[in-house]
């Protein structure tokens, strides 16, 4: 059989990237225990009901996060799956997950690597009782050297700084979805064999699209260059942008970035009133940030609105951030509209204290 003709699992892409430079040992170990850890996450996942571990954490008393959220038991599972799965492999400094307050040290009985991990152990967990797709989403930093004690604050590098990132989504089917700098891949699993396989090799977003995914309930709250660009994209073809729009959203990332990575389209959670005070809804550190990486990967674009996703600095590890992605085009159109009102802004404010002065 010709070497091209098999198929291409995780493992071998992962030698292959690491015969060719791209890799090290410790990068490509610390993937593999990741995808391992999503595929015990799948197989929970996918019991449901008949596994016991659907609705709300925390027997009779509400468990929240440090997000301020209901945790599901399968968040919970989930997290203890990813926390167990990498502390002794020798690969990870320390560990970072949007259900845990701070960082946590890898154990002192065990080595201790040149990388830490942040994740969102499942995604989207508000939809798993009513068995729509949800997904783990992570990204791989470097540990700065010569640290003693590791803390929050050695994860706040900027998305450039990203060595990997990549989100596992459980749909229909389970899919593995990787960068680790050169090109988004898609690897499905295949359960006979317990292995993930390559099913697309370098995933490329298209510039244009026709299809927006937000959340419209929260349309009165967003601010106006949002209320300007959604309201032009639902005039249509007889209005500015000259073409009819689709609108989907599914409220689990995951699934949402999954469709755009595969057909195109926007993904937007803009600023609104009611979280503005935040920041946003999505967390910079182990949802927007990942996901812009495996985005631009794909030829796509990641935005606050404002800034280039991958160039904010961060200044907590569960900060939050307004997120614009998807088709070039499209990303460069809505963070027009914001472009144009700061502009009109800042101009009638200067006109202001000049008339004030
Ligand atoms: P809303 C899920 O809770 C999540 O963090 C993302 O996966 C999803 O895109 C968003 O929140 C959905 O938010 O306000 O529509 O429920």
């Amino acid at each position: 059989m010709s070497p091209n003709a098999s198929p291409v699992s995780l493992t071998r892409y992962l030698i292959e990237d690491q015969r060719e430079g791209r890799i090290g040992p410790d990068l490509r170990l610390l993937i593999e225990v990741v995808a391992r850890a999503c595929k015990s996450i799948s197989i929970a996942v996918g019991k449901g009901a008949l596994g016991g571990v659907l609705g709300d954490a925390g027997e009779g008393t509400a468990s929240i996060n440090v997000q301020g959220e209901a945790q599901k038991k399968l968040d919970v599972l989930s997290n203890e799956i990813l926390l167990e799965a990498n502390a002794w492999g020798g690969h990870l400094a320390a560990l970072a997950s949007e259900e845990m307050d701070h960082c946590v040290v890898v154990p002192d009985e065990y080595p201790r690597g040149k990388y830490l991990l942040l994740f969102d152990p499942l995604d989207g967990s508000s939809n798993i009782d009513v068995n729509i797709s949800v997904g783990t989403i992570f990204s791989v930093l470097r540990c700065p050297d010569d640290v003693a004690q590791v803390g929050d604050e050695h994860f706040l590098q900027p998305g450039t700084a990203q060595v990997a990132a990549g989100y596992c989504t459980y749909g229909p089917s389970t899919m593995l979805v990787l960068t680790i700098g050169n090109g988004t891949h898609a690897f499905t699993l295949d359960r006979e064999i317990g292995s993930f396989v390559m099913t697309t090799r370098g995933m490329t977003i298209p510039e244009e699209t026709k299809e927006f995914a937000v959340n419209m309930s929260n349309q009165r709250f967003w601010e106006p260059p949002m209320q300007q660009y959604v309201g032009d994209l639902l005039a249509g073809k007889e209005g500015p942008r000259g073409k009819d729009f689709n609108m989907r959203w599914v409220a689990s990332m995951v699934a949402d970035v999954h469709r755009i990575l595969t057909r195109g389209g926007i993904f937007s959670y803009p600023l609104d009133a009611k979280c503005a005070g935040k920041g946003g809804k999505l967390r910079l550190m182990y949802e927007a940030n990942p996901m812009a990486f495996l985005v631009e990967q794909a030829g796509g674009a990641a935005s606050t609105g404002r800034q280039r996703m991958l160039d904010v600095t961060p200044t907590g590890l569960h900060q939050r951030v307004p997120v614009f992605l998807g088709s070039r085009r499209e990303v460069e159109a809505a963070v027009g509209y914001h472009q144009a009102h700061d502009a009109v802004r800042a101009t009638s404010g200067n006109v202001k204290a000049v008339t004030e002065a």
